[in-house]
Protein backbone atom coordinates (compact mmCIF):
# COMPACT_ATOMS: atom_id res chain seq x y z
CA UNK A 1 0.00 0.00 0.00
CA UNK A 2 0.81 3.49 -0.51
CA UNK A 3 -0.41 6.95 1.00
CA UNK A 4 0.72 10.26 1.43
CA UNK A 5 0.81 10.09 5.61
CA UNK A 6 0.63 7.15 7.37
CA UNK A 7 -0.71 7.92 10.71
CA UNK A 8 0.46 5.97 13.44
CA UNK A 9 -2.36 6.13 16.43
CA UNK A 10 -6.33 6.53 16.39
CA UNK A 11 -6.64 8.58 19.57
CA UNK A 12 -7.53 12.16 19.05
CA UNK A 13 -4.55 13.26 17.66
CA UNK A 14 -4.29 10.66 14.75
CA UNK A 15 -7.79 11.11 14.20
CA UNK A 16 -8.10 14.59 14.27
CA UNK A 17 -4.86 15.06 11.99
CA UNK A 18 -6.42 12.08 9.68
CA UNK A 19 -9.76 13.75 9.54
CA UNK A 20 -7.94 17.10 8.39
CA UNK A 21 -5.81 15.35 5.43
CA UNK A 22 -8.99 13.37 4.34
CA UNK A 23 -11.10 16.55 4.29
CA UNK A 24 -8.12 18.43 2.34
CA UNK A 25 -7.85 15.47 -0.43
CA UNK A 26 -4.35 14.17 0.85
CA UNK A 27 -4.77 10.35 1.27
CA UNK A 28 -3.88 8.40 4.47
CA UNK A 29 -4.20 5.35 6.74
CA UNK A 30 -4.07 5.40 10.36
CA UNK A 31 -2.82 2.53 12.42
CA UNK A 32 -3.47 1.03 15.92
CA UNK A 33 -2.51 -1.62 17.73
CA UNK A 34 -5.92 -2.18 19.45
CA UNK A 35 -9.38 -2.14 18.83
CA UNK A 36 -12.12 0.39 18.38
CA UNK A 37 -13.36 -0.31 21.48
CA UNK A 38 -10.37 -0.33 23.50
CA UNK A 39 -9.84 3.31 22.57
CA UNK A 40 -13.49 4.29 22.92
CA UNK A 41 -13.16 2.38 26.83
CA UNK A 42 -10.50 4.77 28.37
CA UNK A 43 -11.90 7.65 30.13
CA UNK A 44 -9.28 10.61 29.96
CA UNK A 45 -10.21 14.56 29.57
CA UNK A 46 -13.05 16.30 29.40
CA UNK A 47 -12.71 20.40 28.83
CA UNK A 48 -12.05 21.29 25.66
CA UNK A 49 -10.12 24.72 24.86
CA UNK A 50 -12.42 26.51 21.85
CA UNK A 51 -9.20 26.05 19.64
CA UNK A 52 -9.75 22.41 19.62
CA UNK A 53 -13.41 22.77 19.18
CA UNK A 54 -12.81 24.96 15.73
CA UNK A 55 -10.72 21.86 14.72
CA UNK A 56 -13.01 19.72 15.80
CA UNK A 57 -15.84 22.36 13.63
CA UNK A 58 -13.28 22.50 10.47
CA UNK A 59 -12.93 18.08 10.75
CA UNK A 60 -16.70 18.09 10.26
CA UNK A 61 -16.81 16.18 13.63
CA UNK A 62 -18.68 18.62 16.24
CA UNK A 63 -22.13 18.54 15.58
CA UNK A 64 -22.84 16.09 19.12
CA UNK A 65 -20.33 18.54 20.72
CA UNK A 66 -22.02 21.69 19.87
CA UNK A 67 -25.19 19.69 21.31
CA UNK A 68 -24.34 18.09 24.07
CA UNK A 69 -21.31 19.47 25.72
CA UNK A 70 -21.28 22.37 28.32
CA UNK A 71 -20.68 25.68 27.91
CA UNK A 72 -18.60 26.55 30.84
CA UNK A 73 -17.72 30.68 31.49
CA UNK A 74 -15.88 29.25 34.60
CA UNK A 75 -14.61 27.78 37.49
CA UNK A 76 -13.89 27.51 40.95
CA UNK A 77 -11.00 27.44 43.35
CA UNK A 78 -11.65 25.83 46.22
CA UNK A 79 -9.31 26.11 49.29
CA UNK A 80 -9.63 27.17 53.34
CA UNK A 81 -13.01 26.39 53.50
CA UNK A 82 -14.40 28.72 50.74
CA UNK A 83 -15.45 28.91 46.81
CA UNK A 84 -13.66 31.31 44.10
CA UNK A 85 -14.81 31.59 41.10
CA UNK A 86 -12.08 32.24 38.28
CA UNK A 87 -14.56 33.87 35.41
CA UNK A 88 -13.00 32.58 32.40
CA UNK A 89 -15.51 34.55 30.06
CA UNK A 90 -15.42 38.01 32.25
CA UNK A 91 -11.60 38.02 32.02
CA UNK A 92 -10.27 36.65 28.81
CA UNK A 93 -14.05 36.69 26.35
CA UNK A 94 -13.50 32.72 25.98
CA UNK A 95 -15.10 29.74 27.46
CA UNK A 96 -14.11 26.25 27.47
CA UNK A 97 -16.39 23.05 26.43
CA UNK A 98 -16.95 20.22 29.05
CA UNK A 99 -17.32 16.94 26.73
CA UNK A 100 -15.69 13.96 27.46
CA UNK A 101 -12.43 12.82 25.55
CA UNK A 102 -14.29 9.56 24.72
CA UNK A 103 -16.63 11.42 22.74
CA UNK A 104 -14.59 13.62 20.42
CA UNK A 105 -13.14 9.94 19.44
CA UNK A 106 -15.97 8.70 19.13
CA UNK A 107 -17.53 11.55 16.32
CA UNK A 108 -13.94 11.33 15.37
CA UNK A 109 -14.79 8.19 14.40
CA UNK A 110 -17.30 8.04 13.00
CA UNK A 111 -16.67 10.88 11.11
CA UNK A 112 -13.87 9.01 9.15
CA UNK A 113 -15.71 5.93 8.61
CA UNK A 114 -18.28 8.24 6.92
CA UNK A 115 -15.40 9.97 4.88
CA UNK A 116 -14.17 6.33 3.44
CA UNK A 117 -10.48 6.68 5.23
CA UNK A 118 -8.90 3.81 6.01
CA UNK A 119 -7.65 2.81 9.51
CA UNK A 120 -6.16 -0.24 10.21
CA UNK A 121 -7.36 -1.53 14.02
CA UNK A 122 -5.29 -4.64 15.77
CA UNK A 123 -2.09 -3.78 13.68
CA UNK A 124 0.34 -5.53 15.76
CA UNK A 125 4.47 -4.81 15.63
CA UNK A 126 4.04 -1.61 13.85
CA UNK A 127 7.52 -0.14 12.96
CA UNK A 128 8.42 2.73 11.53
CA UNK A 129 11.68 2.97 8.95
CA UNK A 130 13.66 5.06 6.96
CA UNK A 131 12.12 8.55 8.08
CA UNK A 132 15.68 9.90 7.84
CA UNK A 133 14.70 9.54 4.04
CA UNK A 134 12.74 10.82 1.04
CA UNK A 135 11.11 7.00 1.19
CA UNK A 136 9.77 6.46 4.61
CA UNK A 137 7.42 3.23 5.51
CA UNK A 138 5.95 1.52 7.99
CA UNK A 139 5.66 -2.24 8.86
CA UNK A 140 2.83 -4.07 10.88
CA UNK A 141 1.41 -7.63 11.59
CA UNK A 142 -2.13 -8.07 10.64
CA UNK A 143 -3.91 -11.58 9.93
CA UNK A 144 -0.57 -13.08 10.37
CA UNK A 145 1.34 -11.31 7.52
CA UNK A 146 3.69 -9.00 7.37
CA UNK A 147 2.86 -5.39 6.01
CA UNK A 148 4.15 -2.75 4.74
CA UNK A 149 2.91 1.27 3.80
CA UNK A 150 4.90 3.20 1.88
CA UNK A 151 4.75 7.15 2.46
CA UNK A 152 5.87 10.79 2.24
CA UNK A 153 5.46 11.03 5.92
CA UNK A 154 4.65 9.50 9.17
CA UNK A 155 2.91 11.10 11.99
CA UNK A 156 4.12 9.77 15.04
CA UNK A 157 0.58 9.87 16.65
CA UNK A 158 0.84 7.05 19.27
CA UNK A 159 0.48 7.96 22.41
CA UNK A 160 3.88 8.12 25.07
CA UNK A 161 4.33 4.21 24.92
CA UNK A 162 4.29 3.78 21.72
CA UNK A 163 6.74 3.21 18.87
CA UNK A 164 7.62 6.31 17.16
CA UNK A 165 9.12 8.01 19.96
CA UNK A 166 11.03 4.92 20.68
CA UNK A 167 12.04 4.43 17.23
CA UNK A 168 14.48 7.90 17.17
CA UNK A 169 18.01 7.51 18.12
CA UNK A 170 18.92 8.62 21.74
CA UNK A 171 21.80 11.22 20.07
CA UNK A 172 18.68 12.55 17.80
CA UNK A 173 16.27 13.42 20.58
CA UNK A 174 16.30 15.43 23.93
CA UNK A 175 13.71 14.53 26.85
CA UNK A 176 13.06 17.05 29.61
CA UNK A 177 10.35 15.23 33.10
CA UNK A 178 9.36 15.56 36.17
CA UNK A 179 7.40 12.82 38.05
CA UNK A 180 4.88 13.66 40.92
CA UNK A 181 4.97 11.55 43.90
CA UNK A 182 0.77 11.11 43.61
CA UNK A 183 -1.80 9.66 41.55
CA UNK A 184 -5.20 10.45 41.04
CA UNK A 185 -8.20 8.29 41.96
CA UNK A 186 -10.67 9.22 39.29
CA UNK A 187 -14.62 8.30 39.34
CA UNK A 188 -17.46 8.26 36.99
CA UNK A 189 -21.10 7.86 38.27
CA UNK A 190 -24.14 8.28 36.44
CA UNK A 191 -24.93 11.08 39.49
CA UNK A 192 -25.48 15.35 38.92
CA UNK A 193 -22.93 17.65 39.62
CA UNK A 194 -22.29 18.92 42.73
CA UNK A 195 -22.08 22.16 40.97
CA UNK A 196 -23.02 23.80 37.13
CA UNK A 197 -19.03 24.47 36.95
CA UNK A 198 -15.94 22.77 37.99
CA UNK A 199 -14.26 22.77 41.38
CA UNK A 200 -10.31 22.57 42.06
CA UNK A 201 -9.92 21.91 45.60
CA UNK A 202 -6.75 22.76 47.74
CA UNK A 203 -6.96 20.98 50.76
CA UNK A 204 -4.35 19.41 53.51
CA UNK A 205 -5.78 15.67 53.21
CA UNK A 206 -4.83 16.74 49.18
CA UNK A 207 -6.08 17.57 45.91
CA UNK A 208 -10.06 16.81 44.87
CA UNK A 209 -11.48 18.12 41.35
CA UNK A 210 -15.41 17.75 40.85
CA UNK A 211 -15.63 17.68 36.93
CA UNK A 212 -18.57 16.27 35.05
CA UNK A 213 -19.70 14.79 31.47
CA UNK A 214 -23.08 15.74 31.61
CA UNK A 215 -25.55 17.18 34.24
CA UNK A 216 -26.38 13.55 35.22
CA UNK A 217 -22.76 12.27 34.86
CA UNK A 218 -20.11 13.10 37.43
CA UNK A 219 -16.50 12.79 37.39
CA UNK A 220 -14.56 13.11 40.26
CA UNK A 221 -11.02 12.90 41.39
CA UNK A 222 -8.75 12.84 44.48
CA UNK A 223 -5.36 12.86 45.10
CA UNK A 224 -3.96 9.56 46.20
CA UNK A 225 -0.37 8.15 46.94
CA UNK A 226 1.16 6.63 43.72
CA UNK A 227 1.20 3.04 45.13
CA UNK A 228 -2.33 3.08 45.98
CA UNK A 229 -4.45 0.65 44.56
CA UNK A 230 -8.38 1.20 42.88
CA UNK A 231 -9.20 -2.34 45.31
CA UNK A 232 -8.27 0.02 48.29
CA UNK A 233 -11.10 2.64 47.45
CA UNK A 234 -14.75 1.40 48.14
CA UNK A 235 -17.47 4.20 46.33
CA UNK A 236 -18.49 5.08 50.20
CA UNK A 237 -14.32 5.00 51.26
CA UNK A 238 -14.26 7.61 47.56
CA UNK A 239 -17.50 9.94 48.26
CA UNK A 240 -16.23 10.30 52.04
CA UNK A 241 -12.96 11.58 50.88
CA UNK A 242 -13.87 13.53 48.28
CA UNK A 243 -16.54 15.48 51.03
CA UNK A 244 -13.82 15.84 53.21
CA UNK A 245 -11.48 17.78 50.82
CA UNK A 246 -14.57 20.32 49.85
CA UNK A 247 -15.53 23.32 51.36
CA UNK A 248 -18.83 22.28 53.43
CA UNK A 249 -21.27 23.87 51.13
CA UNK A 250 -19.92 21.68 48.26
CA UNK A 251 -19.71 18.24 50.23
CA UNK A 252 -23.17 18.27 51.64
CA UNK A 253 -24.28 18.82 47.93
CA UNK A 254 -22.56 15.93 47.17
CA UNK A 255 -24.62 13.27 45.60
CA UNK A 256 -23.35 9.86 45.92
CA UNK A 257 -23.62 6.92 43.78
CA UNK A 258 -22.64 3.40 42.47
CA UNK A 259 -19.67 4.53 40.39
CA UNK A 260 -19.18 2.52 36.94
CA UNK A 261 -15.53 3.60 36.31
CA UNK A 262 -12.77 3.96 39.01
CA UNK A 263 -9.32 4.31 37.79
CA UNK A 264 -5.72 5.85 38.79
CA UNK A 265 -3.60 7.79 36.87
CA UNK A 266 -0.27 8.81 37.40
CA UNK A 267 0.99 12.49 37.01
CA UNK A 268 4.31 13.66 34.74
CA UNK A 269 5.40 16.31 33.11
CA UNK A 270 7.49 15.06 29.74
CA UNK A 271 8.65 16.78 27.03
CA UNK A 272 10.75 15.84 23.93
CA UNK A 273 12.47 17.84 21.76
CA UNK A 274 12.66 18.07 18.86
CA UNK A 275 8.97 16.61 17.98
CA UNK A 276 10.34 16.66 13.64
CA UNK A 277 12.49 13.61 12.50
CA UNK A 278 12.88 13.59 8.94
CA UNK A 279 10.10 12.42 7.69
CA UNK A 280 8.77 11.41 10.98
CA UNK A 281 6.39 13.94 13.07
CA UNK A 282 5.47 13.26 16.85
CA UNK A 283 2.15 15.04 18.15
CA UNK A 284 0.01 15.28 20.86
CA UNK A 285 0.97 12.71 24.29
CA UNK A 286 3.99 10.98 21.86
CA UNK A 287 5.66 14.27 22.18
CA UNK A 288 4.73 15.37 25.22
CA UNK A 289 2.52 14.81 28.74
CA UNK A 290 1.21 17.32 31.42
CA UNK A 291 -0.58 16.64 34.44
CA UNK A 292 -4.38 16.84 33.68
CA UNK A 293 -4.40 19.64 36.70
CA UNK A 294 -4.47 22.09 33.94
CA UNK A 295 -6.73 20.30 31.30
CA UNK A 296 -4.60 20.59 28.39
CA UNK A 297 -3.24 17.25 27.62
CA UNK A 298 -5.77 16.52 25.18
CA UNK A 299 -6.13 20.35 23.46
CA UNK A 300 -1.75 20.60 23.31
CA UNK A 301 -2.61 17.36 21.20
CA UNK A 302 -5.19 19.48 19.44
CA UNK A 303 -2.79 22.53 18.51
CA UNK A 304 0.27 19.96 17.47
CA UNK A 305 -2.30 18.70 14.66
CA UNK A 306 -3.19 22.19 13.61
CA UNK A 307 0.66 22.99 12.94
CA UNK A 308 1.36 19.54 11.71
CA UNK A 309 -1.76 19.94 9.31
CA UNK A 310 -0.78 23.36 8.16
CA UNK A 311 2.53 22.42 7.16
CA UNK A 312 1.45 18.74 5.68
CA UNK A 313 -1.27 21.16 3.43
CA UNK A 314 0.86 23.71 2.49
CA UNK A 315 3.45 20.97 1.08
CA UNK A 316 1.21 19.25 -0.90
CA UNK A 317 -0.37 22.45 -1.88
CA UNK A 318 2.96 24.32 -3.12
CA UNK A 319 5.86 21.92 -2.95
CA UNK A 320 6.96 24.11 0.17
CA UNK A 321 8.68 22.43 3.23
CA UNK A 322 8.71 25.61 5.16
CA UNK A 323 5.38 24.90 7.57
CA UNK A 324 6.96 21.17 8.13
CA UNK A 325 10.37 23.35 8.29
CA UNK A 326 8.46 25.06 11.06
CA UNK A 327 6.73 22.49 12.43
CA UNK A 328 8.58 21.32 15.82
CA UNK A 329 9.38 24.92 16.89
CA UNK A 330 6.41 26.11 16.77
CA UNK A 331 4.84 23.53 18.52
CA UNK A 332 7.15 23.35 21.17
CA UNK A 333 6.57 27.19 21.75
CA UNK A 334 3.34 26.52 22.71
CA UNK A 335 4.14 23.17 24.32
CA UNK A 336 6.51 24.47 27.13
CA UNK A 337 4.07 27.22 28.21
CA UNK A 338 0.87 24.76 28.45
CA UNK A 339 3.20 22.58 30.26
CA UNK A 340 4.51 25.29 32.55
CA UNK A 341 0.62 26.21 33.54
CA UNK A 342 0.17 22.27 34.40
CA UNK A 343 2.81 22.46 36.44
CA UNK A 344 2.52 25.33 38.10
CA UNK A 345 -1.42 24.29 38.63
CA UNK A 346 -0.24 20.95 39.80
CA UNK A 347 2.45 22.68 42.23
CA UNK A 348 -0.20 25.31 43.51
CA UNK A 349 -2.95 22.82 44.37
CA UNK A 350 -1.60 19.15 45.39
CA UNK A 351 -0.13 18.10 48.77
CA UNK A 352 3.70 17.19 48.55
CA UNK A 353 5.34 14.90 50.86
CA UNK A 354 7.11 18.01 52.10
CA UNK A 355 4.52 20.60 52.01
CA UNK A 356 3.93 20.65 55.62
CA UNK A 357 1.61 23.20 57.54
CA UNK A 358 4.44 26.19 56.50
CA UNK A 359 3.83 24.99 52.46
CA UNK A 360 0.42 24.43 52.94
CA UNK A 361 -0.14 28.15 54.52
CA UNK A 362 2.23 29.32 51.32
CA UNK A 363 -0.07 27.18 48.87
CA UNK A 364 -3.20 29.13 50.44
CA UNK A 365 -1.72 32.27 50.34
CA UNK A 366 -0.65 32.17 46.48
CA UNK A 367 -4.01 31.09 46.12
CA UNK A 368 -5.48 33.71 47.97
CA UNK A 369 -3.36 36.26 45.91
CA UNK A 370 -4.24 34.88 42.60
CA UNK A 371 -8.43 35.09 43.42
CA UNK A 372 -8.15 38.68 44.94
CA UNK A 373 -5.88 40.06 42.46
CA UNK A 374 -7.61 40.66 38.44
CA UNK A 375 -4.39 40.68 37.07
CA UNK A 376 -3.01 37.37 38.55
CA UNK A 377 -6.40 36.07 37.44
CA UNK A 378 -6.38 37.17 34.39
CA UNK A 379 -3.16 35.38 33.88
CA UNK A 380 -4.76 31.97 34.96
CA UNK A 381 -7.71 32.34 33.15
CA UNK A 382 -6.03 32.93 29.57
CA UNK A 383 -3.54 29.79 30.20
CA UNK A 384 -7.04 27.67 31.08
CA UNK A 385 -9.15 28.83 28.41
CA UNK A 386 -6.07 28.01 26.41
CA UNK A 387 -3.41 30.16 24.69
CA UNK A 388 -3.57 31.10 20.75
CA UNK A 389 -2.88 29.25 17.80
P1 LIG B 1 -3.46 8.72 22.95
O1 LIG B 1 -2.61 8.05 23.99
O2 LIG B 1 -4.84 9.13 23.31
O3 LIG B 1 -3.59 7.79 21.67
C1 LIG B 1 -2.47 7.07 21.20
C2 LIG B 1 -2.97 5.89 20.37
O4 LIG B 1 -1.83 5.24 19.82
C3 LIG B 1 -3.72 4.87 21.21
O5 LIG B 1 -4.96 4.56 20.63
C4 LIG B 1 -2.78 3.64 21.22
O6 LIG B 1 -3.49 2.42 21.17
C5 LIG B 1 -1.98 3.84 19.94
N1 LIG B 1 -0.65 3.23 20.00
C6 LIG B 1 0.23 3.27 21.03
N2 LIG B 1 1.34 2.57 20.72
C7 LIG B 1 1.15 2.07 19.47
C8 LIG B 1 1.93 1.26 18.60
N3 LIG B 1 3.13 0.83 18.96
N4 LIG B 1 1.42 0.94 17.39
C9 LIG B 1 0.18 1.40 17.01
N5 LIG B 1 -0.61 2.16 17.79
C10 LIG B 1 -0.12 2.49 19.00
N6 LIG B 1 -5.86 15.24 29.35
C11 LIG B 1 -6.65 16.25 29.73
O7 LIG B 1 -6.64 17.29 29.07
N7 LIG B 1 -7.46 16.13 30.84
C12 LIG B 1 -7.50 14.97 31.57
O8 LIG B 1 -8.22 14.86 32.55
C13 LIG B 1 -6.70 13.87 31.20
N8 LIG B 1 -6.74 12.68 31.89
C14 LIG B 1 -5.93 11.65 31.50
C15 LIG B 1 -5.93 10.40 32.17
C16 LIG B 1 -5.10 9.35 31.76
C17 LIG B 1 -5.12 8.03 32.50
C18 LIG B 1 -4.23 9.53 30.66
C19 LIG B 1 -3.31 8.42 30.21
C20 LIG B 1 -4.23 10.75 29.97
C21 LIG B 1 -5.08 11.81 30.38
N9 LIG B 1 -5.11 13.02 29.70
C22 LIG B 1 -5.89 14.06 30.07
C23 LIG B 1 -4.27 13.23 28.56
C24 LIG B 1 -4.94 12.57 27.39
O9 LIG B 1 -6.22 13.07 27.24
C25 LIG B 1 -4.03 12.78 26.22
O10 LIG B 1 -3.54 14.11 26.16
C26 LIG B 1 -4.68 12.43 24.90
O11 LIG B 1 -5.14 11.11 24.97
C27 LIG B 1 -3.62 12.62 23.80
O12 LIG B 1 -4.09 12.06 22.66
P2 LIG B 1 -3.08 11.28 21.68
O13 LIG B 1 -1.85 12.08 21.54
O14 LIG B 1 -3.90 10.95 20.50
O15 LIG B 1 -2.61 9.98 22.47
C1 LIG C 1 -12.16 15.75 33.51
O1 LIG C 1 -13.35 16.11 33.44
O2 LIG C 1 -11.79 14.57 33.32
C2 LIG C 1 -11.11 16.78 33.81
C3 LIG C 1 -11.46 18.12 33.79
C4 LIG C 1 -10.49 19.08 34.08
C5 LIG C 1 -9.21 18.68 34.39
C6 LIG C 1 -8.86 17.32 34.41
C7 LIG C 1 -9.83 16.37 34.13
O3 LIG C 1 -8.26 19.61 34.68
Amino acid sequence: MRVQVAIIGSGPAGLLLGQLLTNAGIDNVILDRVGKDYILGRVRAGVLEDGTVRLLDEAGASARLHAEGLQHGGFSLAFDGRNHRIDLAGMTGKKVTVYGQTEVTRDLMQERERSGAKTIYEADNVNVHDFGSTSPYTTYEHGGKTRRIDCDFIAGCDGFHGVSRRSVPESAISTYERAYPFGWLGVLAEVPPVANELIYANHARGFALCSMRSMTRSRYYVQCPLDDKVEAWSDERFWDELRRRLPLENAEAVTPGPSFEKSIAPLRSFVAEPMRFGGLFLAGDAAHIVPPTGAKGLNLAASDVHYLFEGLHEYYADRSMAGLDAYSQRALQRVWKAVRFSWSMTMMMHRFPDTGAFGQKIQEAELDYLVHSRAAATALAENYVGLPF
